[in-house]
């Protein structure tokens, strides 16, 4: 009894809270961000956590920026490191993300119908 009414107390809680944020890895290597500089959709108004990782096996160093939504180049990061970057996205829009070191090394973030 009181372990049902705890769990409705849960779940009535947990629907007032807000959406945890998603996390997408941005694994970076071989010049590229996860293989192929993927297109990734995004829900509008998500919250989402970028885990940008630096996975190159030769010291290349790499940088992340999302053009237009606030996230500017940071410093670079060397081979093993990593950076998490939080962002609300908008409702809609398209993005191009990439790494501000070598050119062609990104690709887009599309949020809505484009
Ligand atoms: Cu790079």
């Amino acid at each position: 009894m009181f372990l049902a009414f705890a769990g409705m107390a849960l779940a009535v809680t947990l629907r007032f809270l807000p959406h945890p944020a998603r996390t997408i890895v941005m694994s970076m290597s071989d010049y590229t961000f996860n293989g192929n500089n993927p297109t990734l959709r995004l829900r509008p108004g998500e919250r989402v956590r970028f885990l940008v990782r630096n996975d190159e096996s030769t010291p290349i160093r790499h940088n992340f920026e999302i053009v237009g939504l606030g996230v500017p180049c940071g410093t670079e990061l060397e081979p093993g490191q990593s950076r998490v970057i939080s962002v609300t996205v908008p409702k809609r829009g398209t993005f191009a993300y990439r790494c501000c070191t070598h050119r062609g090394m990104g690709g887009a973030l599309v949020i809505g119908s484009p």
